[in-house]
């Protein structure tokens, strides 16, 4: 297998010292900007397959770049042709490659990542070596233990944070507890085996506007069990996901906020993952992100399926109908007891004002528009695309869906007010030596998220002002994701020549294969809310090298659905824009 390299990593500070040259590991195409990071000053050359000088960058000097520490300087290397190219300096060289379409195979592997997800069998003509029997095949119920109240000398022992969070009331369940059933498919979220209806539908918007907007960045087959039926294999994989949200449903119209066993399985692989599964209580969160991701799907499938359009547009509005019945904001917890992933997003608003976007573009009825401009006036974050903050989706419909018909507030003033924003992602940019769109003080778990969110919104920007600027520091995101940064690592299974191999996923820890499954993107560099293991073995280390490949550190190495599909909407843009 081409992706499987020998262990290249190595922990920061240690070890030999890191290349000066940093490149994105996958080359450039010969009409786009070609930013390499060095750190080192000097003059560097750069020359050509035959040895000829084709550029030189003379008295290239550096300065510190205060997330990493590294002191830097970034060479431009302007119109290049097709080929190899040698960068030299500071007594050290590396290779650069200019091609027509750089990333046309990554952004199928990240899209492709998606089908490894697949709670399910994965067949050995799709999956390859990757290939596992079925999983996750029983019945599942919905938790409905009764939480004991909590004796005094407990709570007295309780941080406060956990105290408050007790106090938020559960949702409460929907007449009689339903028959055990069996729920199929839908992705695993991330390195565990939980499936999130938020999250979920959130990487649904990411890829379907990715589609939207990009066809020809993304259109390719996948050889996924679907390949070859007419649809384009992005829409087959993310139907994966969309079917598993319509069974998440509950009678009365809200979603379940997801389905877990009651703790994370061991390093095990998924089918021998056997413990029962339990639909954990609804939230409101969850239901406006299904809603939003129901009523876009409806648009999108509706040239190939109508019956599922109509079922998906149908389900959409039950969903809603149950929002708006229930406006009081209501933040989701788990239940005590139930261990899995939390996703206790604060805010509402933004879920439901995404929604009701989506439902006026699909419907064109004045009561979804008047819902989405009320909520309009709550959302702030109109450039944040996250599990949590989902407000970039419902500026994502407004700006290219809706468009004029979205009129004053949907559309005009939403236009002024995202512009103005995603200044600041670009200002983000240009603070940092090695282009990074994560503020310094930023590095939390999943920075790769706030990476590539800010990376949707400067495309966002260029794709409505054609700003080129706006583009170029767009692009330095998907060479951060490559290897252009201060662990000289592609974050992205399978790509690069120094890439990521001890993910912190379940199945690529346990399959026995010695590479990690290709196509995910990793969490990266993290100095907030660490593990104790982690801060004893990084020490003092920079925030944007807080970052160590091994499989343990979920804080830092995990990978996630929601972080491979913002990956797929930046990747698409820029292959589309070395399409035919
Ligand atoms: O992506 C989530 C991140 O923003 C949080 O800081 C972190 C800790 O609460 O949880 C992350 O989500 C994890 C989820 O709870 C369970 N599945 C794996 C997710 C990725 O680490
Ligand atoms: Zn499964």
């Amino acid at each position: 297998m081409d992706h499987k390299k020998p262990l290249t990593w190595q922990e920061p500070g240690k070890g030999e010292p890191l290349p000066a040259i940093r490149v994105d590991q996958l080359g450039y195409a010969p009409n786009l900007p070609k930013q390499v990071v060095v750190t080192a000053a000097g003059d560097y050359v750069l020359t050509d397959e035959s040895g000829t000088e084709v550029k030189h960058f003379p008295n290239v000097e550096t300065k510190e770049d205060a997330a990493s520490g590294d002191s830097v300087a970034t060479i431009e290397l302007g119109e290049l042709a097709v080929g190899k190219y040698t960068l030299t300096g500071a007594g050290e060289s590396r290779e650069i490659t200019v091609s027509e379409r750089p990333w046309k195979e990554v952004t199928n592997a990240l899209i492709k990542g998606l089908y490894y997800q697949r709670c399910d069998e994965l067949l050995e003509e799709h999956a390859g070596v990757y290939k596992h029997p079925a999983c996750h095949t029983g019945l599942a119920e919905e938790w409905r233990r009764p939480e004991p109240p909590i004796p005094e000398d407990v709570k007295a022992k309780m941080p406060p944070h956990f105290l408050r969070m007790l106090e938020i009331p559960l949702e409460e369940p929907y007449g009689e507890a339903p028959a055990p059933r069996r729920i199929k498919g839908g992705w695993h979220d991330a390195g565990d085996y939980g499936k999130y209806v938020g999250p979920g539908a959130v990487t649904v918007g990411h890829l379907l506007y990715a589609w939207k907007l990009f066809p020809n960045g993304c259109c390719d087959d996948l050889n996924i069990p679907e390949t070859g039926n007419g649809v384009p294999d992005i829409l087959n994989e993310v139907r994966f996901e969309l079917e598993w949200i319509l069974q998440m449903q509950r009678a009365d119209g809200a979603f379940y906020h997801k389905l877990t066993t009651e703790k994370f399985a061991p390093f095990i692989m998924p089918e021998e993952d056997t413990s029962p599964e339990y639909l954990s209580p609804i939230s409101r969160t969850a239901t406006g992100d299904a809603v939003a991701a129901l009523a876009l799907a409806s648009r999108v499938y509706r040239q190939y399926d109508e019956a599922f359009a109509d079922r998906c547009l149908a389900m959409a509005k039950f969903g809603w109908e149950w929002l708006a019945a229930h406006p009081e904001k209501r933040p989701y917890r788990n239940p005590m007891g139930m261990h899995t992933g939390y996703y206790g997003d604060q805010e509402d608003h933004d879920e439901r004002f995404w929604a009701a976007c989506e439902l006026y573009a699909t419907t064109g009825e004045a009561a979804y528009r008047e819902a989405a401009e009320g909520f309009y006036r709550e959302v702030r974050k109109l450039t944040v695309f996250g599990w949590a903050e989902v407000s970039g989706l419902g500026a994502l419909c407004c700006l290219f869906d809706l468009k004029e018909k979205g009129g004053e507030i949907l559309y005009e003033d939403l236009k002024q007010a995202f512009l103005r924003r995603s200044e600041w992602a670009l200002l983000v940019v240009k603070d940092s030596g090695y282009h990074t769109a994560i503020p310094k003080t930023d590095y939390v778990w999943g920075s790769i998220l706030t990476c590539m969110s800010n990376a949707m919104a400067m495309i966002m920007n260029t794709l409505i002002t054609g700003r080129e600027d706006m583009r170029a520091a767009a692009l330095a995101q998907l060479d951060y994701a490559l290897g252009l940064n201060a662990m000289d690592i592609s974050f992205i299974t399978g790509y690069g020549e120094r890439q990521v191999l001890f993910p912190h996923h379940r199945p690529s820890a346990a399959d026995g294969i010695e590479a990690p499954v290709p196509g995910l993107i990793s969490g990266g560099p993290n100095n907030k809310m660490n593990y104790p293991t982690v801060k004893d073995r990084l020490g003092d280390v920079p925030a944007a090298q807080s970052f160590i490949d091994e499989t343990e550190f979920a804080d830092m190495n995990e990978i996630a659905i929601y972080w491979n599909s913002p990956a797929v909407f930046t990747a698409a843009y820029f292959n589309s824009l070395t399409a035919e």
